[in-house]
């Protein structure tokens, strides 16, 4: 009893009535699973529609949030210039407003870097899955306008990113947050007076790569939105030039609070070196703009290597959006795109080496070194960069390594957790979230992948094993392996859309 099974069993040539559990004498019935077409679609956007529930500064009436429906919070219309960001035209206590955007994550802060990977994952899923994407349906308020769903739901945080730039230098503040975390409390009920902190080059440059991918996303929707698509690239120029003039400044939130109060205690993403925030803002200015001085002015393959992108690792969303656009490269572009090409492709190879070799036959958990805080955007990360390969070369061997990364995330993992609230039979029910938390309903917000297997356990809770892919617990104490974050959700949303998408453009079906 407890102890879990596991095989890998392949379903071929199947006739009605298709088995939706199996049942294993001594060890009794396996979880529910569903076999068919678009078994993914449901939990794709889901994954998608939990950004709606991440919404700052809006209530989120029943009819599009059913049983999780809420009060508005943090209206951000009366947000403070902390000292460490005043400069001679905001003096400190100068009042901004900085509305709307999406909670980071289980906490109610919004973070400049963590929207930006959030933000360019989904922008890039949008611009690799037109077709597929456009079609997605979501319930939300906007979904009657002649604007995509997905791309309405991304406009709620842009316009907030907007706010954060300073518009007399082109600066960008690093966070706009509370100076401690707020408790398990419902949005409505955190009035803790919220700040923006000083500007960093790492949020800067995330900022400028993200406005100008957005510039040649709503250059389509002129009508709707007329002026964004400009309003963007003017804001990406702008942060751009400042980040040139300010290259050193990273974000230090020790060295930031023995110079300043209040103190601030929230999420830091503190960056140690901004090469790969200017690599990822120069490829996106440069396909944006055609202008080569852009990719010109940084050393775009710094090494022979492709890091996996997390929030402080951007290089490789450069590197994906050159090869989008392959075929209307110039200059040093074009020449280094053989290269780039080469480097996705031989990470792509790495993975699936070891891949096979893990237990459970899947590319996540093939070094132990892949539980991370997070590890569960390990995962989804990984699946892009198969997708990736899949993409330069048409070999699906890619997208099968891409698609067991999914169920790795569906429950095929050492703990048997189907990782994404409110889907599959064993699932989170008490996530590190502080509207599930707090709303004394019993099922969590649905949508979310939680962080997942973490050996650093760095929340001090009470794990059931020290094992890295078992260092998983359910439990709301868990912030180091069952918090939700936007930059874990992103890669779920594009893994799960386009396995989707693939089915539905080029016929692609494992079965
Ligand atoms: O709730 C916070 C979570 O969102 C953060 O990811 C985490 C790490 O920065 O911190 C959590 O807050 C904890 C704080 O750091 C220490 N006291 C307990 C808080 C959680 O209840
Ligand atoms: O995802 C972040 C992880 O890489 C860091 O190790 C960790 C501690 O700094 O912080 C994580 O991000 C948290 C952020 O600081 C605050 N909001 C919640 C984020 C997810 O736990």
């Amino acid at each position: 009893m407890g102890r879990e099974w596991s095989r890998r069993l392949i379903f071929l040539n199947l006739r009605a009535p298709v088995p939706d559990k199996l049942f294993l004498p001594g060890a009794g019935n396996s979880h529910p699973f569903s076999i068919g077409k678009n078994v993914h679609k449901e939990v794709a956007d889901a994954a998608i529609k939990s950004y709606y529930f991440q919404r700052a500064s809006i209530s989120l009436p029943e009819e599009f949030a059913g049983r999780w429906h809420r009060q508005a919070g943090h209206p951000d219309d009366s947000v403070l210039i902390h000292p460490s960001a005043a400069t001679r035209q905001r003096p400190e206590g100068t009042v901004i407003s900085s509305p709307k955007g999406w909670y980071d994550a289980g906490d109610y802060n919004k973070y400049i870097v963590n929207s930006g990977i959030t933000m360019g994952t989904m922008f890039s899923l949008f611009e690799d899955y037109p077709g597929y994407t456009s079609k997605i349906e979501l319930n939300i308020p906007e979904n009657n306008n002649a604007v995509p769903d997905l791309l309405d739901e991304l406009m709620w945080n842009l316009r907030w990113m907007l706010t954060m730039q300073d518009p007399h230098d082109g600066g960008v503040y690093h966070k706009m947050t509370s100076a401690g975390f707020s408790g398990t409390v419902m949005p409505a009920d955190d009035t803790d007076a919220r700040y923006v902190v000083q500007k960093s080059v790492t949020a800067t440059l995330d900022f400028a790569a993200v406005m100008a991918q957005a510039y040649r996303i709503l250059l389509e929707y002129e009508q709707q939105f007329p002026g964004l698509a400009d309003s963007c690239l003017t804001a990406s120029k702008k942060a751009w030039q400042w980040a040139q003039q300010h290259p050193d400044q990273l974000y230090d939130q020790e060295a930031m609070n023995e110079r300043y109060d209040p103190d601030v205690s929230t999420g830091a993403y503190g960056d140690d070196s901004a090469q790969d925030e200017f690599i990822w803002a120069a490829a996106e200015l440069y396909l944006s703009t055609g202008d080569e001085n852009y990719y010109n002015s940084v050393e775009m393959i710094p090494d022979d290597q492709m890091p996996l992108p997390s929030w402080g690792q951007v290089q490789a969303l450069g590197y994906y959006s050159l090869l989008r656009f392959s075929d209307q490269l110039t200059g040093a572009a074009k020449e280094d795109l053989p290269q780039i090409r080469q480097l996705v492709i031989d990470f792509a190879d790495g993975l699936m080496k070891g891949g096979n070799e893990s237990a459970y036959g899947v590319v996540m958990g093939h070094s132990p070194s892949n539980f991370v805080w997070g590890s569960n955007s390990v995962a989804g990360n990984q699946g892009i960069a198969l997708i990736q390969a899949y993409r330069l070369t048409g070999n699906t061997d890619y997208i099968d390594a891409a698609l067991n990364n999914l169920d790795y995330l569906m429950g095929r993992n050492g703990t048997s957790f189907a990782f994404v609230t409110g889907y599959g039979d064993k699932t989170p029910m008490d996530p590190h979230h502080r509207p599930s938390g707090a709303d004394g309903i019993a099922p969590p917000v649905p949508g979310f992948v939680a962080g997942g297997p973490n050996p650093g356990q760095q929340d001090g809770c009470s794990y059931p094993s020290d094992i890295p892919d078992q260092s998983y617990v359910d439990d709301y104490c868990s912030y180091a392996s069952n918090e939700i974050a936007i930059n874990w959700n992103a890669p779920l949303v594009y893994l799960g859309s386009a396995i989707e998408a693939l089915q539905y453009e080029v016929g692609y079906s494992t079965y």
